[in-house]
């Protein structure tokens, strides 16, 4: 099918991660993509090969807008322009599907995959279908690509770490770091530096921080460049421990399968409270309260929602949880084969 998928970036780099990490799968599976963003300047650094079958867009130098393909796919909400809307068909309409954001709570099972029919506005007489990702076999899935796990099972850390100028001295633990300014870093340094630690800090915020750290005996720190996304996979897959943001390094560290520390997105009203919390119960439900309950501690903390932990959960133990964790959430079918076949069933509709 031919997809136009419509890309806002509103912060920082979930939108157009997600939105390239979605347009380069579908791509891969043969699928022909427009991805239609209005600032695609990070992926000169994400992705500055580009992909097969992804065409990318500036969505606001578009003046005369193109037939639309057959999925119009709006990412988080972000209303496709209305030049473009009012001239989608209504005989045969392409399937127009809203992709949210991801969460953990109850209620994406129930919201998941409804219709939104629209009775005013550019879109007036036609129908746009919610998608959400999801961590149950009721909601859209994770985007996971093929070959994620092949590409995994090839890689070799030691020769990675040393091709980025960071060899790992013998013993020492791996850290990687990926965070919103308001990190406690500083507070967690104690803990970073029971062992031996190389911690690995990302462009940003993370490096911001990382520099600001007293120099401390066990802790070694080392600011990196922006990677590419696969660059950055092979970082969390390096790590030992990784600490990640927002959705698509979450989504990502989860599919590494090595114990992670959470920052979620914060919101004004606190919603994100509610949201960590909904995770650290899906969490815990597959790993028992022995893992769960220090993991949640760390976790709320690096959210400042609680005291700084005296300790890390056991790594042996969370590192178990962390692959089992993974492994059942890779048996379930990823987004973009739920998408598709969700788009193919609404086409023309
Ligand atoms: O940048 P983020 O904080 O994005 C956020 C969240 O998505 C949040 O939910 C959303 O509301 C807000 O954006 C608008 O974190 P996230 O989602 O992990 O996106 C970062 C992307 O950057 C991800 O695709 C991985 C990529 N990346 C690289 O490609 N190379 C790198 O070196 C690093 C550090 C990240």
């Amino acid at each position: 099918m031919r997809w136009d998928l419509f890309c806002r970036v509103v912060d920082n780099f979930g939108d157009i991660g997600v939105g390239w990490r979605l347009a380069a799968d579908l791509g891969a599976r043969g699928e022909a993509v427009r991805l239609w963003v209005d600032d695609p300047s990070p992926l000169s650094w994400m992705a500055p090969a580009g992909a097969p079958g992804v065409e990318v867009r500036r969505w606001e130098q578009q003046i005369e807008w193109p037939a639309a393909g057959d999925v119009v796919v709006e990412l988080f909400g972000c209303d496709p322009p209305p030049a473009f809307v009012e001239a989608l068909s209504r005989e045969a309409p392409p399937a127009w599907i809203n992709l949210e954001y991801l969460s953990a709570e109850d209620w994406v099972e129930r919201a998941h995959a409804l219709p939104s029919p629209q009775s005013t506005g550019p879109g007036a007489g036609l129908v746009k279908w919610f998608f959400f990702p999801g961590f149950t076999p009721a909601t859209g899935g994770l985007l996971r690509e093929t070959g994620l796990e092949a590409r995994h099972a090839r890689f070799e850390r030691d020769g990675w770490l040393a091709a980025q100028g960071c060899p790992r001295r013998a013993g020492e633990r791996v850290v990687s770091v990926f965070c919103y300014p308001g990190a406690p870093l500083d507070d967690w340094r104690p803990l970073l530096a029971e062992v031996p630690t190389l911690l690995l800090a990302t462009p940003g915020a993370a490096a911001g921080l990382a520099a600001r750290l007293p120099p401390t005996d066990g802790l070694r720190v080392q600011a990196l460049p922006w990677l590419t996304q696969a660059g950055y996979d092979e970082l969390l897959w390096a790590a030992d421990l990784n600490f990640v943001r927002g959705e698509d390094s979450f989504v990502r560290a989860i599919w590494a399968g090595v114990p992670f520390v959470w920052q979620i997105y914060a919101q004004h009203d606190g919603a994100h409270a509610a949201k960590l919390e909904a995770f650290l119960r899906r969490f815990a439900a597959t790993t028992g309260p022995a893992v769960a309950g220090p993991v949640a501690a760390a976790m709320r903390a690096w959210n400042r929602l609680a005291p700084v932990p005296p300790r890390l959960p056991a790594p042996d133990a969370w590192g178990r949880a962390c692959l089992d964790w993974r492994d059942r959430l890779a048996a379930q079918p990823d987004l973009v084969a739920q998408l598709t076949a969700f788009a193919r069933v609404k086409v023309r509709g």
